[in-house]
């Protein structure tokens, strides 16, 4: 490795030993820059890396709340404002028990490439909370969210930081958020968060993006591999907001979606996975996948035991991976590709453990990356901010267009940088590559800040 990048590498492991989740993002990232770092020696001089792997501010606070019981409950609330080099600072908010500030850490940089790669004007956060939403009452959901908010409304703004939802965060949380924000500011300012409800403020296809335009990259991807996505068996873990919408928009295209999970297990339906049921649980009574069994006994659920999900195990072409953060382990990778996969498409954030993406790329299986593939929804929180800010809405059809407009482009800029450095069709690094080059430029043009 060039020397200046392995530099870098070990400092940044020696001051940051114990975020797991932080060093792998960035050495995934420094790794498959190298051939862009070795034609600029200027960039160690000015330190062009060790300012963009540091976050430029982290911000941390104490969020009480009441539960229904009457015990005051306290939790960590962070917001990590990595790069505004680009644009304001956006990206989600996630609540979920395991948050820690490696983890928003890790988000909150693989935001800035994604953000880099939609073409759109914003810089790359993340943030959150170990509040776990899961059995709480809607009262505690906004109780908590009010108090999150408290503290959160004094470093956002519609110009300075825009966040959104992520796991655990969705419309009625985003709403209880904005309620807040707007009492205590005492003024309306729509674009302070994204993936509002379409009543005061939010974007017509926010809610599908994520998922649609996962689909709609690898529509692309498989096609200018001369493979076409009608008739294929699709396996997508997680049935949330990115889950659900990414096998929607894999049904319409004639996609067969036999499997379906949650962090409890997963549901495999040989007939195809009933997508109206799925939503029906998830989307409405918030309840556990395995009722789905309820309706559809025929289908057969598989519990999760130990660290390999048993999703992966599913015989699939085409495995997308939409819960968390390395759900795919080299061993379910192993699995998959002994079972015939073509093609992994990443609709969550680094999904596969180093070693599995390595593994499918020796295999030559197409990998569409996250920070590409999963970019719709923020692309579309972005079109969101410039409705908000023109005081109009655009139509469905319009947004929709765009997006798949903007996956298409993403995914030429990946092939492109691929082609560039003969990287053989590896997008993972053609992304890492695209993001990389024009964060880059833009730090050199700014100056030492
Ligand atoms: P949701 O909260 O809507 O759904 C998350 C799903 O993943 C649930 O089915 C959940 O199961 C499962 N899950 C969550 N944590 C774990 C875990 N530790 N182990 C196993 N399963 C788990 O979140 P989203 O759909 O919004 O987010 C899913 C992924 O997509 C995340 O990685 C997120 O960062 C990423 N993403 C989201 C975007 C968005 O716009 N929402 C945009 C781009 C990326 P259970 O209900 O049992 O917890
Ligand atoms: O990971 C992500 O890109 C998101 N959770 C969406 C961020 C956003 O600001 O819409």
């Amino acid at each position: 490795m060039n020397k200046y990048l392995k530099n870098v590498l070990n400092g940044v492991k020696e001051k940051n030993p114990y975020e797991t989740e932080y060093l792998q993002a960035v050495e995934e990232v420094l790794t498959s820059i190298e051939p862009v770092v070795k034609n600029h020696p200027e960039y160690e001089r000015i330190a062009l890396l060790e300012r963009m792997i540091e976050p430029e501010r982290i911000i941390t606070f104490r969020v009480p709340y009441v539960n229904d019981k009457g015990q005051t409950v306290v939790h960590k609330g962070y917001r990590v404002q990595f790069s505004s080099l680009i644009g304001p600072y956006k990206g989600g908010l996630r609540f979920h028990p395991s948050v820690n500030q490696s983890i928003i850490k890790f988000l909150g940089f693989e935001q800035i490439f994604k953000n880099a790669l939609t073409g759109l004007p914003i810089g790359g956060a993340k943030g959150g909370s170990d509040f776990d939403p899961k059995g709480k009452s809607d009262d505690e959901i906004m109780r908590f969210c009010q108090s999150f908010m408290t503290e959160l409304q004094r470093h956002i703004g519609a110009d300075v930081d825009v966040p959104a939802g992520d796991i655990g965060v969705g419309e009625r949380e985003i709403g209880y958020l904005f309620g807040q924000y707007k009492r205590i500011k005492d003024v309306y300012e729509g674009g302070v968060l994204t993936g509002k409800g379409l009543s005061y403020g939010g974007s017509l296809v926010r809610k599908e993006a994520t998922g649609f335009g996962l689909i709609y990259f690898m529509k692309e991807m498989l096609g200018q591999n001369n493979i076409s996505l009608e008739g294929k068996t699709v396996t997508i873990s997680g049935a949330g907001n990115v889950a659900i919408y990414a096998c929607q928009k894999a049904l319409e295209y004639g996609a067969n979606v036999v499997a379906m999970s949650d962090s409890k297990g997963c549901i495999y339906d040989k007939n195809g996975i009933d997508l109206n049921l799925i939503k029906q649980i998830k989307e409405v009574e918030r309840g556990r996948i395995y009722e789905y069994l309820k309706v559809h006994p025929q289908a057969e659920y598989i519990e999760c035991n130990g660290t390999d999900s048993p999703i992966w195990e599913i015989k699939t072409d085409i495995a997308l991976p939409c819960a968390t953060q390395n759900e795919v382990t080299l061993n379910s990778a192993k699995k998959l590709v002994e079972n015939g996969v073509i093609a992994i498409g990443e609709g969550a954030n680094m999904p596969c453990v180093k070693e599995a993406t390595e593994y499918f790329l020796n295999n030559n299986i197409l990998v569409a990356p996250a920070k590409a593939a999963n970019a719709g929804g923020v692309a579309i929180s972005a079109v969101e901010m410039s409705q908000n800010s023109m005081r109009y809405y655009l139509p469905f059809e319009n947004v929709d267009k765009k997006l798949n407009e903007i996956m298409i482009n993403i995914f030429n800029s990946c092939k492109l940088a691929s082609n560039e450095y003969n990287l053989d069709n590896n997008y993972v690094a053609g992304a890492n590559i695209a993001a990389f080059t024009k964060l880059a430029n833009a730090m050199a043009a700014q100056g030492i800040v």
